[in-house]
Formats: C-alpha cells, structure tokens, sequence
C-alpha cells in the first residue's frame, strides 16, 4: 500500500558495500570502510546493508528521534548525581558486533534458536549485525560504567508486516546499585546471600530455579529492584502516554536477566508488547567486572512507542523521506502532540516557481505566509506542501528573487504532470498580479 512512499535510500558514497573477490579467492565485503571475509555464514544483503547509515534515531525530524529524546530527558531528570545525570547516553556505537557480545556474554546457550541464521544478519561466521542493543551490555560494564543508555538501530531477520521491519531501534539500559545505595535507608540488608562470596562469584552454586531471585542475591535486594525497575519504567510509560495509560506486566524469560518480565500496553484495541527487562544475571556483572552490585536492564522497541504516540499505522512510514510525511514531525517541540495524518497513497509532483520581487518589496519583508494562503487559494486541496527553496540578491541590478517548491498530491488519485502544469501556471498568474512580481 505504502510502496511509493518508501525509499529505504541507496548507497551513499562513503558508505561501500560491495563484494568483492580478493587474492586467493578469499570472498570479502565492505562495511562502513572496513572489509571482512564471508563464509558460509554469511546472509547479510546489500538491501540490508544499505539501512546501516540512515541512522533514524539521530534524525532531528524523524519520530524515532522525538521519541529517544523524551526517553533519555526521562532519564535525565529523573536520575541525578550531584545536579549530574546520572546515565550516560551511547547512541553512536557500530551495529556490526562480534557473536561474543550479541549472545556469548549474555549467556545465551549455543543451541538458543535466536542464534540461528534464519534470525540473524551474519556478516560471517563471527561477526553479525547486532540483533540487539543488550550486545553492548558487557563492554560497558567493562568499561566501568554502572548507570547507561545504548541507543541504535537493531538487525533481525523476521517478518515484515505494519509492527514488524528488519530494522528497528532499541533503546537499552543498566542501572546498577552498591549496597549503601540500595539499601540507603536499611543499612541492615545485603544484596547478596551471607553464603556468597562477591570476590569469588563462580564457587556459589548459581541458580534460577527461584521464580523470584537469582541464588546469590536476598529476597529483598530482588523484590526492591524489581520494584524501582518496574516503577521507573512505568513511569516513563505514563511520562509519554499520561497516566490513565492500560498496561500489564507479563512474566518472561531472557538468558541475561532473572526474574524478567515484559511491559505491554493496550494500543489499538489489543495488548502490544513494549519492552522486556529484568534482574541482570550476576554472572554477566561479575565476568565485566564490578562484583559488588546488583543491576536492572531493560530494552525498549523505539518504533512501537512511537507508532502508539503518534498514531502511525505501519512501521515503514519511519523510513519515509516523503514530505508529507516527513513535515509533520518537523521543528517540533519533543513533547509536542503531534497525531500522524495520513499522507496520501499517490505520488507527489514539485514544481518551483521563481520570482523577482518589485523594487518595493526585499526577500526580508516579502511576508511567505501571504503567498502560502494565495497558493491554497488557487490550488486547493492539491496542494501538500509549499516550502521556501531559495533567497537571491542579484550582485549587479540588487533585484531580489524568491525560488518557493510547491509539492502537489491528490488525496484519491494520481495527478498527471499537464495538470499540474496548468494549475501551476494559474498560481503564476495570481501571484504575478497579487504581489506585482516577475516570475523568471
Ligand atoms: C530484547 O531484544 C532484549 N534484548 C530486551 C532486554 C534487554 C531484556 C535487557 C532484558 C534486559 P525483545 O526481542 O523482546 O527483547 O525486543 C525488545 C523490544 O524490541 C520489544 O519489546 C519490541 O518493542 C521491540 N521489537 C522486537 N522485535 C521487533 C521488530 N521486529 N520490529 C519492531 N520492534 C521490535
Ligand atoms: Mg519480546
């Protein structure tokens, strides 16, 4: 239905992807400059690769933007340090990631069907697009961080219908507390059970058989965590939707957390699921290094939040560049209420339309509102959108010069470019004796 309105964007020239056979016969391919050996493994298509650079979430104007902005302003202020916030934002970090940290460091078992290459984008036998934002988990953990947002796009071979799209974006987080943090106001409590020792985590028999905790750690250290987890998450639900928002916590299971759940909002008369999250696997924090925690950590789907806030129908309008849909999320305020009208099946035609002003009049004081009216006047409904291209001084005869894009669409039906030349020309006419300009 939306076919015409997609362009998913072709290669841009810094950007290579290309196959390639090198010496020896070796089969090697380029991403974003860097090249890599293909095996048998290998599934990832240009098509596919051709998504790597669009960078969505980063668009000013995209709603995956709007979105990620009023999650990590949540984020943001509710968790300061010092009049600091307390979580850093990585939202830069490359998709192409090794199989150690999109399944070996989450302990996700080698057999786990998510590992199959029937669900992933495999550059090669090592090395696949990241199916998850949670791959970045561990090395920041290394890295000392204890409070993060891992924002990107996401790569998963899976169906393609208006909630689902082979590339999506996540937003990830951890937020990790020592004892006299948790327990601020019960210095009496622990984290973790008098038995275990923190400086020798792996002697502790590990366990999830527990439906509420993970063995190392007390029934309260678990029960308050789930609890601030749970709590800040639906507080950002409500901090996006209001708070009269329906939801639902589902129990779940992820190899990275224990106990886990998932958040489901009722959207569009039927329940969706939003985000999964849990008690992050004391193993994972004790391989990356601080043995002295306990953490939460949860991924959030991006486009499903922003399908639900904005009221857009299939997930591929994210991809659009089309101006119709594009000018309704432009210079908006991040918190602005913007509900999605739908853009028009049929294509768009541009015409620009040039003039030079009289002497009476400068490219400062020609007032664009008037002509935006005039234009509708004469167009009608036809008219999608109108934007200012081009300001112009002449360096010789001073005259000054508008260049305006008129993009025409018919809500019903295909436009033929002779109408639109036509109603084209009587915008001319009317602007020419309106304004007393010469169109050029
Ligand atoms: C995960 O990806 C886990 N890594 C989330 C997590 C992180 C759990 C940390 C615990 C701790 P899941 O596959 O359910 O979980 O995806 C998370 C969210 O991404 C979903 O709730 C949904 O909002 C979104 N999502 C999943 N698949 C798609 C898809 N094909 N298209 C659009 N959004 C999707
Ligand atoms: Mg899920």
């Amino acid at each position: 239905m939306t076919r015409i309105l997609i362009r998913t964007g072709g290669f841009i020239p810094n950007f290579k992807c290309k196959y390639s056979t090198a010496p020896k016969s070796v089969a090697t391919i380029q991403i974003a400059g860097k090249e890599y050996l293909t095996d048998n493994y290998t599934n990832v298509t240009p098509k596919i690769l051709s998504y790597l650079n669009r960078n969505l979430h980063l668009r000013k104007d995209n709603p995956l933007s709007l979105v990620r902005q009023r999650i990590v302003n949540y984020f943001y202020s509710s968790f300061t340090h010092r009049g600091n916030p307390s979580f850093s934002v990585y939202d830069n970090l490359s998709p192409v990631v090794s199989i150690k940290q999109n399944f070996d460091d989450l302990l996700i078992p080698v057999d786990h069907p998510s590992r199959a290459k029937s669900d992933c984008y495999y550059v090669n036998n090592s090395t696949l697009l990241r199916a998850h934002m949670t791959a970045h988990q561990s090395e920041l953990l290394r890295a000392g961080l204890d409070n993060f947002l891992m924002i990107g796009d996401v790569y998963r071979r899976d169906e393609i219908d208006s909630t689902h799209f082979p590339v999506f974006h996540q937003v990830d987080a951890v937020r990790s507390q020592r004892k006299e943090q948790l327990f601020e106001n019960h210095p009496g409590l622990e984290i973790f059970d008098p038995t275990f020792d923190p400086s020798n985590p792996f002697a502790f028999p590990i366990s999830i058989s527990d439906p509420a905790k993970q063995s190392c750690h007390t029934l309260e250290a678990a029960k308050l965590m789930e609890a601030q987890l749970k709590n800040h998450l639906l507080g950002l639900v409500k901090a996006l939707f209001g708070t009269e928002i329906k939801h639902r916590w589902v129990d779940e299971y992820f190899p990275f957390t224990h106990p886990s759940w998932e958040l489901e909002i009722f959207y569009d008369n039927k329940w969706m699921e939003v985000l999964g999250c849990g008690i992050v696997r004391n193993e994972i924090l004790a391989n990356a290094g601080p043995n002295n925690s306990i953490a939460y950590a949860f991924g959030l789907g991006l486009e499903r939040l922003a399908m639900a806030l904005y009221k857009i129908p299939d997930i591929r309008l994210m991809w659009s560049e089309d101006s119709g849909f594009v000018s309704q999320f432009q210079n908006k305020n991040v918190n602005a209420k913007i509900t999605y009208k739908p853009v028009s099946i049929y294509p768009q035609c541009t015409n620009d339309l040039s003039f030079w002003l009289p002497p009476s009049l400068t490219i400062d004081t020609f007032v664009h509102n008037d002509f935006y009216d005039l234009v509708r006047d004469v167009g009608g409904d036809i008219i999608e959108q109108v934007r200012i291209k081009d300001k112009f001084v002449h360096p010789k005869s001073k005259k000054h010069s508008l260049c305006y894009s008129i993009i025409y669409r018919h809500l019903e039906r295909t436009l033929t470019q002779v109408e639109v030349n036509e109603v084209h020309k009587d915008i001319e006419k009317a602007v020419t004796t309106a304004f007393n300009v010469s169109i050029r």
